[in-house]
């Protein structure tokens, strides 16, 4: 459909068409990375929920596979929703998914691959026996469901956590098992946060303190902090609190309990939802993996003929600086598709300036951005904390400033990505306002604190993808994803700015910027098919 062709990325992984949502059972086996992903194969709107499936040596080129999971069976004839991979001593694969049967109950099933020896695991076979689990007592029979990669305890048992709720508490269960076919519940839950509905896409994996490396979902001990994640039902946003993991009673408790799971930070602050870990033995990192929905209208959907996309995979660790947050970072492989790039040093914006960076093509990009700032009077300001809240046109003494992208020439379209920083902190933001001429489409400021350390600069790394924009502050402190609509500032006629909208201050900016080539996301050779 060439009607809004300059809306379909270059980069990141999308099916062909119709509508995908949350990633599903990443992993890697036999040199491949997978992934699944919730799919309607008939409809760019959700439904009829599938589990799409693609393959990839360096997770940005990819290459589609059949459909891996249909709902076939009275255990998930309503939907094959969302599930996680875990690897077993001996090499095996147990796939565990949420179903939803026919009668509508929500219920934990068990998948393998047919044969381990294909590296592509073309053939899943849904265990007979399934479902595995159905919803304990005092559960209702639609919040029970995405269970995690399980992980060993010290008495060799393996654990799996599921999202549910009580009223409105939002809470995970924590069941063992040690052959995935039967369980038991714990009778503590792994945790609760009063006020947060629903816990959908629950994700438990551990990071070390010293910010090196990714860890394997089982390691446990006194330099490993356990990050706890649940993509809210109520708001449809990813949060995530640093804490403790007990594994005596499967517990799990939050460092700072005032920034619980729900009341404090999220993985993304823009449009992004039910993301999913994995561990990549690989490159010896863990990997997160989230899903861009649509913000335009379902009708536009439908006469695009596809929906969503999903990130570029990041790797996440703890920010060993802060203690305090996850830092998540595009993965390396991101970087082979740089083609000629364009450095700019020291240039200085003044305050209420615009000026343009001359590279050429914008549409697809990865950007560095280093400010400095040099303030215009000798009293000192004194600025009370603002947020992100009024958009990049809400001017004060001390910001904001940074680039805009995605721009037409005359700025008729544009989405600002900057920081607005008081006396007291910083917050990294993205105004989607005037993004696009489209009427129908939501445009937000997104945004939120970020932790900028004496010794630093304020940076950021932009990645601009036609349509969609991922934004990192501070090494990926803070990250914000955009989904916009550009009707103007497309193809050749996309520009980027630099900007600063403070009025006590000049600021001073440095940028390397690659122009990124496209992937290869390619279809199925289907006379193999066979
Ligand atoms: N999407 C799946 C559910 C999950 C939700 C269904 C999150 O399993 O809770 O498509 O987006």
């Amino acid at each position: 459909n060439a009607m809004f062709s300059w809306q379909r990325t270059a980069f990141h992984f999308q099916p062909e068409n119709n509508w995908m949502n949350d990633p599903n059972g990443p992993l890697y086996h036999k040199g491949w990375y997978h992934i699944f992903y919730q799919y309607n194969g008939e409809s760019a709107v959700w439904g009829n929920i599938s589990w799409g499936h693609a393959v990839s040596t360096d997770m940005i080129h990819w290459l589609h596979l059949p459909i891996a999971m249909v709902p076939d069976r009275w255990f998930d004839v309503n939907g094959v929703w969302t599930g996680s991979a875990t690897f077993l001593p001996d090499g095996n694969i147990v796939m565990l998914y949420t179903g939803a049967t026919n009668e509508n109950v929500q219920v934990q099933n068990l998948a393998y691959p047919a044969n381990l020896s294909d590296p592509l695991l073309l053939d899943w076979v849904k265990y007979d026996g399934n479902p595995v689990l159905v919803p304990p007592p005092g559960i209702g029979s639609k919040d029970f469901r995405d269970p995690t990669t399980a992980w060993i305890g010290p008495d060799g048992k393996w654990r799996i956590a599921i999202g549910s709720r009580v009223n409105t508490t939002g809470i995970s269960l924590v069941y063992t098992t040690t052959n995935f076919i039967t369980y038991d519940l714990k009778d503590q839950i792994l945790h609760a946060v009063p006020g947060t509905g629903m816990w959908e896409c629950v994700d438990l994996y551990p990071v070390s303190k010293n910010g090196s490396k990714g860890l394997d979902t089982s390691v446990n001990g006194p330099e490993i902090k356990h990050v706890l994640k649940a993509s809210l039902d109520d708001t449809k946003l990813d949060h995530y609190a640093i804490g403790t993991y007990y594994p005596e009673n499967d517990t799990w408790v939050p460092d700072n309990p005032a920034e619980d799971v729900g009341t404090g930070l999220q993985v993304d602050y823009g449009r992004y939802y039910a993301s999913k870990t994995f561990y990549d033995p690989h490159k010896e990192r863990r990997v997160v993996w989230g899903w861009i929905n649509e913000t335009d209208t379902e009708n536009d959907d439908l006469r695009k003929g596809w929906a969503s996309v999903q990130t570029i995979p990041r790797t996440v660790v703890l920010d060993s600086k802060t203690g305090t947050n996850v830092l998540q970072w595009p993965i390396e492989e991101i970087e082979t598709l740089r083609l000629n790039s364009t450095e700019f040093e020291g240039v200085v914006v003044e305050p209420g300036s615009v000026v343009p960076l001359d590279i050429g093509t914008a549409t697809q990009l990865d950007i560095f951005a280093d400010f400095e700032i040099e303030s215009l009077g000798s009293e000192s300001i004194n600025e009370k904390s603002v947020g992100c809240g009024g958009g990049s046109v809400d001017r004060s003494a001390l910001g904001p400033f940074g680039l805009l992208v995605i721009a037409d020439e005359t700025l008729s379209e544009q989405t600002p990505i900057y920081f607005r920083s008081s006396n007291s902190d910083t917050f990294f933001c993205a105004d989607e306002t005037r993004s696009s001429k489209a009427p129908d489409v939501s445009k937000v400021v997104y945004g939120s604190k970020v932790p900028v350390l004496s010794d630093e600069k304020f940076s950021m790394r932009v990645l601009v993808d036609h349509s969609i924009i991922e934004s990192f502050a501070q090494g990926g402190r803070t990250v914000i994803t955009s989904r916009v609509y550009p009707t103007k500032a497309i193809y050749g006629a996309a520009r980027i700015f630099l900007f600063n909208n403070a009025t006590g201050l000049k600021i001073k900016a440095s940028l390397k910027i690659w122009e990124l080539n496209s992937a290869f996301i390619r279809p199925f050779p289907m006379d193999q098919a066979q």
